[in-house]
């Protein structure tokens, strides 16, 4: 028996990251539309255009309205985490039970919320580093080859899709501990992002601010061991040191909202952090007051807080 459609909720850039390596490999992947100002502007245009290693490739998949009648069994959610919710209840209703839905969210708080409103469906967590944009022209680039990894919310065997992406191409792995993945990449995003945007540099520039970065590393170390995952707060501080190096040169994803004059994630990531220490009693000052000067640094940019 073929394989259900891949729903693909959110063509963005990682959307269509995964969207295109499926449909090239052969599996079926329709696109969830937000309406049909979105799905008419779609479908008169070439399709999603995707670029790898220079060379550009376009596939028109086909487009749906969240109200199509078609059921899902398997959704690849792929908006940014504040849209998660609304973009998923758009289109429960036709979720098989036992439909499979994958999170590809960055940072905490969004997938929880999300599976604690779908108990029928089987839902998977990814944690990954691969890198993709949105060009001016509308192709979306692969920027950063990487590695994704896969797990369940509670305890569930690797799902039989995971083929799909071998076949497709996508590096990845299922792992029993996702939240632990998450989580690390979570606090690397701590000790990163929000001082990239405050002294408006790259990654690289970092380097100027290293005693703030091993005091964030120490707060975010204890808040790992908090919430009941001490190995992921192994290393920390060195791993923020490896990805500042091998990300040098590159305006961390937060910097890079923020000069677009885009909502960021904060709110679950630095504002994940902080709301779980709170909730704990770790206590975080470097953490907590980073945070109040991003806020303050999106509020004089007219960008959203929350
Ligand atoms: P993006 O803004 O490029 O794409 C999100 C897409 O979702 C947009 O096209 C938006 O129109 C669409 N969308 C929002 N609400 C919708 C709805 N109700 N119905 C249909 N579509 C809807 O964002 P992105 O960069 O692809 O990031 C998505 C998630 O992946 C984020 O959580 C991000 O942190 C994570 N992530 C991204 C990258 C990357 O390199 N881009 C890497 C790792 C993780
Ligand atoms: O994930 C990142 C991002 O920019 O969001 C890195 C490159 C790791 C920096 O935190």
């Amino acid at each position: 028996m073929a394989p259900p459609p891949w729903h693909v909720l959110g063509a963005g850039s990682i959307g269509t990251l995964w969207a295109c390596r499926l449909a090239r490999a052969g599996s079926t992947v329709r696109l969830l539309m937000r309406g049909p100002a979105q799905l008419a502007r779609y479908e008169q245009g070439p399709g999603l255009r995707w670029v790898e290693g220079g060379v550009e490739r376009t596939f028109r998949l086909p487009g749906d309205l969240p109200d199509a009648p078609q059921p899902i069994a398997q959704l690849l959610v792929a908006c940014k985490a504040y849209d998660v919710a609304a973009a998923v209840a758009a289109v429960r209703h036709r979720l098989v039970p036992g439909a499979q839905v994958i999170l590809l969210q960055n940072g905490l708080g969004s997938q929880h919320a999300l599976a604690a409103t779908l108990p029928e469906a089987c839902v998977t967590l990814a944690s990954t580093t691969e890198g993709a944009f949105r060009r001016d022209d509308g192709a979306v680039v692969f920027a950063g080859q990487g590695f994704t990894w896969l797990g369940p919310t509670g305890a569930r065997p690797a799902p039989l899709w995971l083929s799909e992406l071998e076949q497709a191409g996508i590096p990845h792995q299922w792992t029993p501990d996702i939240l632990a993945r998450l989580w690390r990449k979570l606090a690397i995003n701590c000790a990163i992002n929000p001082l990239t945007v405050l002294h408006g540099c790259r990654n690289g520039e970092l380097t100027k601010h290293a005693p703030a970065i091993t005091g964030l590393c120490q707060e975010l170390a204890r808040l790992l061991q908090a919430v009941g995952l001490p190995n992921a707060a192994v290393g920390l501080l060195d791993a923020v040191w490896e990805v500042i190096a091998a990300t040098s040169q590159n305006y961390s994803s937060m910097y890079q909202d923020v000069t677009a004059g885009r909502r960021t994630e904060i709110h679950y990531l630095i504002g994940y952090a902080c709301a779980e220490a709170a909730r704990l009693c770790v206590a975080v000052p470097a953490l907590e007051q980073l945070r109040q000067n991003l806020i303050a640094h999106l509020h004089a940019e007219g960008l959203p807080t929350d």
